[in-house]
């Protein structure tokens, strides 16, 4: 990016930041006690963003002010990785970010990311809000983050592409895919036989217009929002994945709030979480049929083959193996016998 583009990209960052920060009543116009920076990858449109605002927004009411949190979305402040980075050494206070890419500091967190794991929804909150969650919330404490206890979601992930649908792994034989930066991710697609990039999700519109990658896999909510369906055309529903956010703080961050401000906090991100995903359920419903309309074009390849590959090639053996037999129970109680 040359410098006037920066900067002018940096001053639209600044002018949505501070759109979304600003403060709802004027009575707490004084400045707060802790101003806090909340960094994310997603669009300002995506529901995750609209449910932070409100959760924000409750927080600074309920808390009478003490607490601010400024919301700055599109990797404004940084790439996946550089907010990882910050986050933990707590020039960020707060981030949400997919399990699969937390996966590279705290490796069980990529366990939903199995392919074919969750069948539905109904299963999905069971695991993560039961004891699939709850064990990795353990393993995420460790690294000095501190994580809310539900996870956000991101949806079920489909795979689109500029050039061809893909009906059968066979299409996905050398297919420059880009992927999260992440191991899992990589893992998948290469056991699909395809030839996966990893990237953060900041380089991803560019990527495909350039067509440095043929395709990308996303759920519908974000093609939309982030308007990737100007540069892809076809989606094929595949649902190879889950994939959600976790919504973590800097554990020094987190303990310099008193008690009481950490609870509201927790307790209104917890209630946005929820919020969030009923928001995305709702916009299932139309979603598709407006994606269409921006001329994408849909199909559904029958998942079978897909999950025969992946047995075949090992892949669920492999990931049994990196989890180990103990996670991969927890994981197996929700998702039946895998591989
Ligand atoms: O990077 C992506 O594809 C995204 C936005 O879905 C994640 O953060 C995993």
């Amino acid at each position: 990016m040359n410098t006037t583009t920066r900067r002018s990209a940096l001053a639209r960052g600044a002018a949505t930041a501070a759109a979304l920060a600003l403060p709802v009543l004027p009575r707490f116009a004084r400045a707060a006690e802790f101003t806090y920076k909340y960094g994310n990858n997603l669009p300002p449109t995506h529901p995750m963003n609209i449910a932070a605002k409100k959760a924000a927004d409750r927080i600074k009411e309920e808390t009478k002010g003490r607490l601010e949190i400024q919301i700055f979305p599109s990797s404004q402040l940084g790439a996946d990785t550089d907010m990882m980075s910050q986050v933990r050494n707590g020039a960020l206070e707060f981030y949400t970010q997919s399990g699969l890419v937390l996966a590279n500091i705290v490796p069980v967190a990529g366990i939903n990311g199995i392919g074919f794991a969750f069948k539905d929804y109904d299963v999905l909150w069971s695991a993560m809000d039961g004891d699939l969650g709850a064990l990795v919330r353990t393993e995420i404490e460790k690294v000095g983050l501190v994580p809310m206890k539900r996870i956000w979601d991101n949806g079920f992930r489909q795979i689109t592409s500029g050039a061809k649908p893909i009906n059968s792994p066979a299409d996905l034989n050398g297919f420059k895919i880009r992927v999260p930066v992440s191991p899992i991710w990589v893992s998948l697609f290469k056991a699909f036989g395809a030839s996966p990039t990893s990237m953060n999700f900041s380089e991803v519109y560019t990527a495909l217009q350039t067509k440095i990658v043929d395709g990308q896999e996303n759920p519908l909510t974000l093609l939309e929002s982030a308007k990737l369906y100007e540069v892809q055309k076809f989606c094929s529903l595949t649902n190879h994945m889950w994939d959600g956010f976790w919504f973590v703080a800097n554990r020094r961050a987190w303990d310099r709030l008193p008690a009481d401000v950490r609870d509201i906090a927790a307790r209104n991100l917890d209630a946005a979480a929820l919020e969030q995903r009923a928001m995305l359920r709702d916009q299932a419903k139309t979603v598709r049929s407006k994606l269409e309309g921006f001329g994408m074009v849909f199909n559904s390849p029958d998942s079978g083959p897909f999950r025969e590959v992946l047995k075949q090639r090992g892949f669920y053996a492999e990931w049994k193996d990196k989890f180990g037999s103990q996670a991969w129970a927890v994981l197996e109680k929700y998702s039946g016998k895998l591989g």
